[in-house]
């Protein structure tokens, strides 16, 4: 199999699910750091368009969004498994709340003075302004929440998951980590990068024990990769096998010309040939002149699809 390459950089919460799910299933990988604002013009010649962090690829397969990447470790690295069986349903749903609601809480939370210095500390005054630009037109498809409404609510949901470790247990569901340990921990990671904010787990002692026990998963083997290279492999390669039963739920059939976009924030919609559509993966196949041609895969789930 081709080299597993994340496209991610070290502040991005959502490239910290993806590398601690490397830790935990132990899979070495490639790491090619990408620009935490636009132009990215190395990621979206890979993606045709798609600009949210993190990007896995491998070979001339580039999936979109943590909850199919995180799929796609799972077929690649069964075990250990992300998905307990017992658990699997309400794993997937509560990973979906954090990824959503819990996330947006943290950012608004982390994002008043006393926390900013943490996270956005190393950059430049004109840095700070161009980073501020690019997330407001990112986000500007959802409502802000403000810094109140964040400190009203953020410490009810950490009470909520301290609950659910109260018999003891090491992970949220158990035994065993799940999808929903991953989802939740990468928000608790960019919260504990504001040290000035993490009184706010003070009275969550079970939740940052937890959270420790999630940071010793660490990262696994991983080797710098430049993104010229990610390019030349995925022109040199062909993509894998999609021989997966075809779901047709939007009148599109396969070889239509669809865009596919995100339905929350950073709606950039990237278009191509349909050549898969399952229960939960849309897959368009698209030619760019640096990446070559490349099958580029979405989760059903937070994304629209629509024929051109
Ligand atoms: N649902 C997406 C969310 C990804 C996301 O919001 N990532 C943030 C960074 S952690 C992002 O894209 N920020 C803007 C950027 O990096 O350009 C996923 O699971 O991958």
């Amino acid at each position: 199999m081709a080299d597993i390459i994340l496209h991610h950089y070290a502040n991005s919460p959502f490239s910290e699910k993806i590398r601690l799910i490397f830790g935990y299933k132990q899979i070495a990988w490639k790491s090619v750091v990408i620009p935490a604002i636009m132009p990215k013009p190395n990621l979206t010649a890979l993606t045709g368009g798609y600009r949210r962090t993190p990007v896995l690829q491998i070979g001339s397969d580039i999936y979109c969004d943590t909850a199919l990447i995180a799929d796609v470790l799972e077929r690649v690295t069964p075990t250990p498994t992300l998905y307990p069986k017992q658990s699997e349903g309400a794993a997937r749903i509560l990973a979906q709340w954090a990824d959503a609601t819990l996330f947006w809480t943290v950012i608004a939370y982390v994002f008043q003075p006393a926390g900013m210095q943490g996270v956005l500390g190393g950059m430049t005054p004109e840095q700070m302004k161009a980073f501020a630009a690019d997330r407001a037109a990112f986000r500007s498809t959802q409502p802000r929440m403000s810094v109140q409404e964040a400190s009203g609510y953020l410490p009810l949901y950490l009470q909520r998951l301290e609950n659910m470790l109260e018999g003891g247990q090491p992970y949220l569901f158990g035994a065993d980590a799940s999808i929903a340990d991953f989802a939740v921990y990468h928000c608790l990671w960019f919260l504990q990068l504001a040290p000035a904010l993490t009184g706010i787990l003070e009275p969550t002692p079970r939740l940052r024990e937890w959270s420790d026990r999630m940071k010793r998963f660490g990262h696994h083997h991983s080797e710098e990769m430049r993104a010229e290279t990610a390019l030349e492999i995925a022109r040199s390669h062909a993509s894998g096998p999609l021989d997966i039963p075809f779901v047709n739920t939007h009148g599109a059939s396969l070889g239509d010309r669809v865009s596919i976009m995100p339905t929350d924030y950073g709606l950039d919609p990237v278009e191509g040939e349909l050549v898969l559509s399952t229960a939960n993966e849309f897959v368009v196949r698209r030619t760019d002149p640096l990446a070559g041609t490349v099958t580029v895969h979405f989760p059903r789930l937070g994304f629209q699809l629509k024929k051109i």
